[in-house]
């Protein structure tokens, strides 16, 4: 190889790799003052379920101690957590919704 020859290394990579954003879910947690059928209205209302599925949610969380509502972006997860916590309040009761990022 002369002194002219180029050589060409890879460099270390620096172009920065996006990680993909984490998916949090939303959780109904149980309580023993909010009456069933106001679960299912508040998770019909901000979660646009069934009377079925609000229903199927609602007895896990009442069995189980929590139930998950679903899966989706920070903000909106976090946005429709408190919604549904701030109708049941509004409705004179302790209901709540957290949310938690995704394993
Ligand atoms: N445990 C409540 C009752 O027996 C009903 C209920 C279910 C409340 C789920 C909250 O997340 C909840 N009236």
């Amino acid at each position: 190889m002369s002194d002219k020859d180029v050589v060409v290394r890879r460099r270390t990579r620096t172009k920065p790799k996006l990680e993909r954003p984490r998916l949090y879910k939303v959780i109904l947690v149980n309580d023993d003052y909010t009456p069933r059928e106001i679960v299912v209205m508040v998770l019909k209302a901000v979660f646009r379920m069934s009377e079925e599925t609000g229903y199927r949610v609602m007895m896990t969380a009442h069995k189980l101690g929590t139930s998950v509502v679903v899966v989706c972006a920070r903000d909106i997860a976090e946005t429709k957590a408190k919604e549904a916590t701030d109708l049941g309040k509004e409705a004179g009761f302790p209901l709540l919704f957290t949310s938690e990022p995704e394993e």
